[in-house]
C-alpha cells in the first residue's frame, strides 16, 4: 500500500466523502461566470466559502495558488492543483486541454492533490489520455491523489450516424430524455471508465439525470471514487440539493463543484446544507 497517497486520499475525502470546490472557471468560462455576483471574482471571497463551508478540497490554477499560498495555507483547505486548461475562446468542436503545469509543481504550490480534464471523443484524446497517464504514474511515485475531469467532448460525439456502439446506445438515451448527448449514461460511464483504467483515483463527472443511471457510472468507474460535477446554476437551491442526494444515493463519493455554490446569494447556506447531507453534519 502506498501510504502516503491513502494519507493524502483521506484529506481530500474524509472517510471516503468528498465535498470539493471547483474554482477554474475563470479560466475555462472567463470572468463572464462572476458577473452576477462580482464579489465571486475576488478569491479571498471564495477561500472564505470553503473554509467556513467546510469543503474537502480547492481547485485553482497555479496562478492564484500561487498568489494566495499563505492564505490556502491558512485555511487549511487542501489544494489541489488542475494540471491542465484551456479557454473557451477557443471554439474548435475537437477540444484539446494542454497540460501546463507538473505534478512538482503542484508539490512546490503545498497541493494535496493534482487534476486533469480529458476529453475522450475529442480528435486529440490520445495526447489528453498518454498525458493524464503520464500524471496518475507520477502522482503516485510521489504520493498525491489525481483526479480526472472525465468529460467526452467532440466533433464524433455529435455525429448523427454513430460510427461506435456507445454512440448508438447514447443517442437511443438521448431520445428517451432531454440530455446533452456528454451526459448520457452510457457517455458518462465511458469516460468514467477511462478514468479508472488512467490510474485516477477519483472521477469526476457529469450528472446523469437519474440515481440509477448514475449508479451504473459509478459501478463501471470502480474503485475509482466518482464525484458529480455541478454544470450551471440550477434554479433553486432544492433542485441542485436533490441532485447530490441522488449522486450520494447511487453509490458516489460526494461533489465537486463551482457554479451551484459561489453564484448563488447565499454560497453559506446551500454549503451548510450540503455538508450535513455528506457527511451529516
Ligand atoms: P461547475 O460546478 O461550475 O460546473 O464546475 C465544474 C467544472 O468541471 C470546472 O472545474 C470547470 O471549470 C468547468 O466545470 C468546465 O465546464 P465546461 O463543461 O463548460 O467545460
Amino acid at each position: 500500500m502506498n501510504q502516503k497517497l491513502e494519507e493524502q486520499k483521506e484529506k481530500i475525502m474524509p472517510d471516503g466523502k468528498a465535498m470539493i470546490l471547483a474554482y477554474d472557471q475563470g479560466f475555462e468560462h472567463g470572468p463572464r461566470d462572476f458577473l452576477e455576483h462580482p464579489e465571486s471574482a475576488n478569491f479571498d471571497y471564495i477561500l472564505d466559502i470553503a473554509k467556513r463551508g467546510g469543503f474537502t478540497g480547492i481547485v485553482l490554477h497555479a496562478g492564484l495558488a500561487e498568489k494566495y499560498g499563505l492564505e490556502i495555507r491558512d485555511s487549511q483547505v487542501p489544494l489541489i492543483l488542475k494540471l491542465n486548461g484551456r479557454s473557451e475562446l477557443y471554439t474548435e468542436e475537437d477540444p484539446y486541454s494542454p497540460q501546463l503545469y507538473s505534478v512538482e509543481d503542484a508539490l512546490s504550490l503545498g497541493a494535496t492533490a493534482v487534476g486533469y480534464t480529458v476529453y475522450s471523443g475529442s480528435k486529440c484524446e490520445d495526447v489528453m489520455q498518454r498525458e493524464f497517464a503520464r500524471i496518475t504514474r507520477e502522482a503516485h511515485g510521489k504520493g498525491i491523489p489525481a483526479i480526472g475531469w472525465m468529460y467526452p467532448r467532440g466533433k464524433s460525439l455529435l455525429d448523427k450516424r454513430p460510427a461506435s456502439k456507445t454512440l448508438e446506445m447514447a443517442l437511443e438515451e438521448q431520445e428517451k430524455t432531454s440530455l446533452d448527448i456528454d451526459a448520457t449514461p452510457s457517455i458518462v460511464a465511458y469516460g468514467a471508465r477511462i478514468g479508472l483504467e488512467l490510474g485516477a483515483d477519483i472521477v469526476k463527472v457529469k450528472y446523469t439525470g437519474s440515481v440509477e443511471s448514475f449508479r451504473w457510472v459509478v459501478q463501471s468507474a470502480f474503485p475509482t471514487k466518482v464525484v458529480m460535477s455541478g454544470g450551471s446554476l440550477t434554479e433553486t437551491d432544492e433542485e441542485f440539493i436533490s441532485r447530490v442526494k441522488g449522486v450520494l444515493t447511487a453509490g458516489a463519493a460526494g461533489i465537486a463543484v463551482g457554479r451551484n455554490i459561489w453564484q448563488r446569494k447565499d454560497p453559506l447556506t446551500i454549503s451548510n446544507k450540503i455538508h450535513q447531507i455528506i457527511f451529516g453534519s
